[in-house]
């Protein structure tokens, strides 16, 4: 069986690992955010790609979901005591190789996705994990300027996330970049030649969306052959993790699970999704879902353990077939 999934980062690499669980044998490829990609004191870190990396191949920070596990501080530290900004950003000294090898390889002159599997090798990764774009695009938060009032400007995926927590409004989000990115080699083949194809429930705005804003990757997502199944990100009103009903409020979208299908929309009415998986304590959301023209499905969401998870990817292939039919 081929799976595609499209993925951010840890709500994607945990839907993963239950995915791997539920079906070891399948051929999976993973599509990666690369929006969330920042150059740091001359290094190009892509915090998605690097966190399905290690989660899948097993050298991922447990506590922190990011980064490395046994993680040391040295070189943070000694930035830091030369007065180097940015110091919100925390680059642990293993991670920092991940980091020096792609740029040096993206310096050399190969494209991200020969590097991320380049990288992967060491890994032993149980998939394929293509990056959405070789091309640089990177979302960007408008929120209001605190040095001048009544006047807004627009500042990093990452500082708006990290830095300040998603604690101050965000007026609009920009991927810059995005329009002119192109799918990275292999991308639209794993869309077009898969047997079924997920979005697990990452964020729908800056991590799927964005996926699905490279030109051409939505056209791939509404022609594939295969069923497109998403799992709700979203559970009551809240995100299952993240900041999702804060990037969902800066596009005008409630924090539903049924006001996220009816954003991606129904593939047979012009959007992505054929199925939606959504919480059993949303059940009620079901019949507006079907009302949009997506098969919807309610089922418990929390991707507590990896028992629970698996139960979520095979309910989600389980409703994959009965789109199919
Ligand atoms: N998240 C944090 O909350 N604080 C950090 O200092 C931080 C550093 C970091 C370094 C490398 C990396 O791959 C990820 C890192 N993350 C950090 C996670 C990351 O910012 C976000 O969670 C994702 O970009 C959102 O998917």
């Amino acid at each position: 069986m081929r799976l595609t999934v499209l993925a951010g980062g840890i709500g994607g690499s945990t839907f993963l690992r239950g995915l791997l669980t539920a079906r070891p044998d399948a051929e999976i490829t993973v599509i990666g955010n690369t929006a969330d990609d920042i150059t740091l004191f001359g290094l190009r870190v892509c915090p998605d790609l690097d966190t399905v990396m290690y989660t899948l191949g097993g050298g991922i920070s447990a506590e922190r979901g990011w980064g490395r596990e046994d993680e040391t501080w040295v070189i943070k530290e000694e930035l830091a005591a030369y007065g180097m900004e940015p110091t919100w950003f925390g680059l642990g000294d293993r991670d920092v190789a991940t980091h020096l090898v792609r740029t040096q390889m993206l310096d050399a002159g190969y494209g991200l996705a020969a590097v991320t599997e380049a990288l992967c090798i060491r890994w032993n990764l149980p998939v394929r994990l293509l990056p959405m774009s070789d091309d640089r695009v990177e979302t960007h938060v408008v929120i209001d300027d605190p040095d001048s009032p009544g006047s807004r400007k627009a500042i990093h995926f990452q500082e708006y996330w990290v830095r300040l927590h998603a604690e101050v409004t965000a007026h609009q989000i920009r991927a810059i970049g995005q329009d002119k990115a192109k799918p990275a080699p292999g991308v639209l083949d794993a869309i077009a030649d898969c047997d079924v194809l997920l979005l697990p429930p990452s964020n729908p705005v800056v991590s799927i969306g964005t996926i699905l804003g490279v030109p051409g990757i939505r056209d791939a997502v509404r022609e594939t052959s295969a069923p497109v199944i998403g799992v709700s990100p979203i559970i009551g009103d809240g995100p299952v993790r993240g900041m999702a009903d804060k990037v969902l409020a800066a596009i005008g979208v409630e924090s539903t699970a049924a006001a996220v299908a009816r954003h991606y929309g129904a593939r047979a009415a012009g959007g992505v999704l054929d199925g939606w998986l959504i919480d059993t304590t949303d059940a009620a959301q079901l019949q507006s879902i079907a009302e949009a023209g997506i098969h919807a499905q309610a089922v418990p969401l929390w991707m507590t353990d990896e028992t629970l998870t698996a139960a979520i990817a095979n309910a989600a292939l389980n409703l994959a077939e009965a789109v199919r039919r």
